[in-house]
């Protein structure tokens, strides 16, 4: 067993928090741009918003103060331990929750496209637990606080394999974690958890940043998406956080270089007709 508090707490309780991972000027940038992009974006068709707030998708894109998510060593450390080397990110997004808000329904995540999707009928009911397939970490932009819209969740919850308790109101145990703005929530993607109703005044303010095992597949394709800049400026780690290195091959194995995620040289000439190039 790891001698790293987080860690620990993780493997029993199933979340942690990070302290201070982002510096007061990080912050009023970060807020700064994920209200701007949110500006920008409001109204154009697709426009993620809902009964809470407004999302914004692939924030790496969209200023430099959002390439932080995935160099932060503290919280790397943590996300690789649990998820391997080549874990990936699922998703680079900002939420915005309006005062006003309700409640929002516990979940686990990954029930979408990753490991909780409703199960086959041999499943009986059971989800896996037993392994981590993904970590979720929000960055909290502005101070979480209970009556303002924290995160809630509820320990220990990580390791039920019951898929039946999901939505069933108020469980015991719920926890709203109250968290200074910098702070980074780190929590494995089976945990019960929702964020909190909004009885405050000011927008609460977030970056989540999913992760997943390098096979589970994410909630965003981000090697569809991320902008050459920005993956050159990821650096050697890039090509694995933004799932290139495990897109399978659409070659045969020998034509395929596993470490750029690409056809070798010869073969380049395939990628012109693969829709995801
Ligand atoms: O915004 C929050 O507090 C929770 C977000 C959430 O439930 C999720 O990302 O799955």
């Amino acid at each position: 067993m790891s001698a790293d508090p987080h860690i620990q707490q993780i493997e029993l309780q199933g979340y942690t928090l990070l302290p201070a991972v982002l510096s007061g000027e990080e912050l009023d940038e970060a807020r700064t741009e994920l209200q701007r992009v949110v500006a920008d974006e409001r109204g154009q068709p697709g426009y993620p918003a809902d009964s809470y707030g407004a999302w914004a998708y692939n924030l790496m894109n969209k200023a430099r103060i959002f390439e932080q998510v995935y160099q932060r060593l503290a919280l790397l450390d943590v996300v690789r331990h649990f998820l391997g080397p080549d874990a990936q990110l699922s998703g680079v997004m900002g939420r915005v929750v309006l005062p006003g808000a309700p409640s929002q329904s516990l979940h686990c995540d990954g029930s979408l496209t990753g490991p909780f999707r409703a199960g086959a009928a041999a499943d009986d009911g059971r989800r896996c637990v037993s392994h981590v397939f993904g970590l979720n970490v929000i960055w909290c932009l502005t101070d979480f606080t209970g009556p303002g819209g924290a995160t809630r969740l509820v320990p220990g919850s990580h390791r039920l394999a019951t898929r039946e308790i999901y939505n069933r109101g108020n469980p015991p145990g719920q926890l709203a974690i109250e968290a200074p703005a910098g702070s980074v929530l780190v929590f494995n993607i089976a945990l019960w958890h929702g964020a909190s109703a909004h009885q405050g005044d000011h927008p609460r303010l977030a970056l989540i940043t999913p992760w997943r095992r390098s096979w589970v597949r994410p909630e965003v394709d981000l090697s569809r998406m991320v902008h050459p800049d920005v993956l050159e400026r990821a650096g050697p780690a890039g090509a694995a956080v933004f799932g290139l290195t495990s897109r399978p091959p659409y070659t045969e194995r020998w034509q395929w270089d596993p470490s750029s995620g690409r056809p070798k040289p010869e073969w380049s000439h395939l990628e012109k007709d693969d829709p995801r190039t």
